[in-house]
C-alpha cells in the first residue's frame, strides 16, 4: 500500500472529505496538521502554495477535490459507472461551487458575518431546494450505494449547519442523508475520535 501523508491546518475545512475517505476505506494515513503560525514559512516550499496537499509515496497531489477524487476511484466510491462518476462529480461541484462564496479568510469580523449572513439567508436555500430535488426519495445521491458526493454534503453541511443550525429544517431528506453517512461505522468513528475544531 502506497505511504499516505494528508498536510492542512488543524481544521476540518478541505481536507475533512479526504479524511472521511480514508476512515472510510481503512486506509493509514499520516494527518498532519501544520499550526497558522508556521504557515509563511512553509507555504514557498509547497508547489501551488496552497493547502491541503496529499503525498502519495512521496508525489504531492494539490487541489482538495483531486485528491478526494482520486481517494474516492481508490476506494471504489467515485460512481459505480461513467454516468454515476460524472453525477457525483457534478453534485460536489455544485457543492464547492456554493462553499468558495464565503469569505472564508476575512479578518474583519464585520464584514465577514455579513457577507455569511447574506449568503446563508439568500443564497442557500435555492442550493438547498435543488439537492433536495436531486435526491428524491433516494437513499444516497448518486446511484444505489453511497457515494464521495454523499461524503460531501455531510463534510459541507456540517459547517453551514454551524453557522446555522436552522439552515436545513426545511429539508428533512437532506437531513436524513447525513443522518445515513454519520451511521457508517468507520465515519461514525472517526467522528468520535477526530480533533475538534470550528470548522
Ligand atoms: N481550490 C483549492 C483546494 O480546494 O484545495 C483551494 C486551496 C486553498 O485556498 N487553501 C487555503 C490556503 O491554503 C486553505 S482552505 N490558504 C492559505 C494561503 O492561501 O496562503
Amino acid at each position: 500500500m502506497p505511504q499516505y501523508k494528508l498536510t492542512y491546518f488543524n481544521l476540518r475545512g478541505r481536507a475533512e472529505i479526504s479524511r472521511y475517505l480514508f476512515a472510510y476505506s481503512g486506509k493509514k494515513y499520516e494527518d498532519h496538521r501544520i499550526e497558522a503560525a508556521d504557515w509563511p514559512k512553509i507555504k514557498p516550499t509547497i508547489p501551488f502554495g496552497k493547502l491541503p496537499i496529499l503525498e502519495v509515496d512521496g508525489v504531492i497531489i494539490h487541489q482538495s477535490l483531486a485528491m478526494a477524487r482520486y481517494l474516492a476511484r481508490e476506494a471504489g466510491l467515485a460512481g459505480q459507472t461513467p454516468v454515476e462518476q460524472a453525477l457525483a462529480d457534478a453534485i460536489v461541484d455544485t457543492i464547492d461551487d456554493f462553499m468558495t462564496l464565503f469569505p472564508w479568510a476575512e479578518k474583519n469580523q464585520d464584514v465577514r458575518k455579513k457577507a455569511f449572513d447574506d449568503i446563508l439567508t439568500n443564497k442557500a436555500p435555492e442550493l438547498l431546494k435543488d439537492l433536495d430535488t436531486f435526491l428524491g426519495d433516494k437513499k444516497w445521491l448518486v446511484g444505489n450505494s453511497v457515494s464521495w458526493a454523499d461524503f460531501y454534503w455531510d463534510v459541507c453541511s456540517t459547517t453551514l449547519l454551524s453557522c446555522k443550525p436552522d439552515l436545513a429544517d426545511k429539508y428533512p431528506r437532506l437531513l436524513a442523508l447525513r443522518e445515513r453517512v454519520q451511521a457508517l461505522p468507520a465515519i461514525a468513528a472517526w467522528i468520535q475520535k477526530r480533533p475538534k475544531s470550528v470548522m
